[in-house]
C-alpha cells in the first residue's frame, strides 16, 4: 500500500496548530523536535517536518503529497498546486504600513518611494494591479524597522494583533491580502481515496470546532 507524506512547519507559527490538527484527525505519531519526518503508526501517512517557504514547492514538485502552510508563502513562490481545505489558523493579513509621521496619504503616493518587504511578489502585484510604480525593496526579516532607518517610505508586512506595527511607530495604510493556514496537495490529488479520506477527517474536526 502506498504511503502519503504530509509537509508541516518544523518550527514557528503554524508547528503547533499543524500537529494538533493532525493529532486531532486521530493519528498517531510521535513529534520530537529533532526528527525530520515522522510515521504515522495508524494511517499510511509521514510527516515532514520542513521550513515554511520550502512547502509549496516540495508539494508541486511531489516530493510531499499534501501540506499545511500560509496562503502569503503559497502565493508569494507562485506554484501550481490546489487548496484542499481552509484551516482556519494562522490568520493575518498582508499590509503596507507607513509611519505615523508619514505624509503619503493615498495609494498614488507610493508612487516613487521605497517599500520594504519580504513578500517582494505579492506586492509587486498588488501595486501593479493599482498602476503604482514604488521601489520594491527585498529584505529577509525585521521589515518593521526599516522606515526607523531610513531605508524605506513604507513597509509591506504580515500583520496579527498590530502590535508590531505599533511598538515601531508604523499604521497599517492597505490592506494587501489576507491569509490564513490552508491543506494544499498536487493539482488533481482531491481525487485521490486516501487523500479524500484524510480531508474528510479534518473537515470533521473542524465542524466539531465550530
Ligand atoms: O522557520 P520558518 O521559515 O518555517 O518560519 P517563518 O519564520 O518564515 O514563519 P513564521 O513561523 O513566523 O510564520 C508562519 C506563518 O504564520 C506565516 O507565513 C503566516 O502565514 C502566519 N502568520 C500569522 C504570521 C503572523 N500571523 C504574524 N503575525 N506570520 C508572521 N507574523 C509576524 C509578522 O511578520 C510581524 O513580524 O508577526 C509580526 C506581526 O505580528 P503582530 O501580532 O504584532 O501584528
Ligand atoms: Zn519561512
Amino acid at each position: 500500500m502506498k504511503t502519503l507524506k504530509i509537509a508541516i512547519q518544523k518550527s514557528g507559527r503554524l508547528n503547533e496548530k499543524s500537529v494538533e490538527l493532525l493529532k486531532n484527525c486521530g493519528l498517531n505519531f510521535e513529534n520530537y523536535k529533532s526528527s525530520l519526518i515522522s510515521p504515522v503508526s495508524n494511517f499510511p501517512l509521514e510527516i515532514l517536518f520542513l521550513r515554511d517557504d520550502d512547502i509549496p514547492e516540495y508539494v508541486q514538485d511531489g516530493i510531499a503529497d499534501l501540506g499545511i502552510v500560509g496562503e502569503n508563502v503559497i502565493e508569494e513562490t507562485e506554484v501550481e498546486v490546489s487548496y484542499l481545505q481552509r484551516l482556519g489558523f494562522g490568520k493575518c493579513s498582508l499590509k503596507i504600513a507607513i509611519p505615523n509621521n508619514s505624509d503619503i496619504q493615498s495609494l498614488a503616493g507610493l508612487n516613487g518611494k521605497a517599500i520594504a518587504t519580504t513578500y517582494p511578489v505579492i506586492l509587486k502585484k498588488f501595486l501593479d494591479s493599482k498602476k503604482i510604480d514604488s521601489d520594491i525593496r527585498t529584505i529577509s526579516g525585521s521589515v518593521e524597522i526599516s522606515p526607523g532607518l531610513g531605508l524605506s517610505d513604507a513597509i509591506c508586512d504580515l500583520v496579527s494583533t498590530g502590535g508590531t506595527l505599533k511598538s515601531n511607530g508604523l499604521k497599517a495604510f492597505a490592506d494587501v491580502m489576507s491569509s490564513e493556514a490552508v491543506l494544499i496537495g498536487r493539482k488533481g490529488s482531491e481525487n485521490d481515496d486516501l487523500i479524500k479520506e484524510l480531508i474528510q477527517r479534518i473537515q470533521s474536526v473542524l465542524r466539531a470546532k465550530e
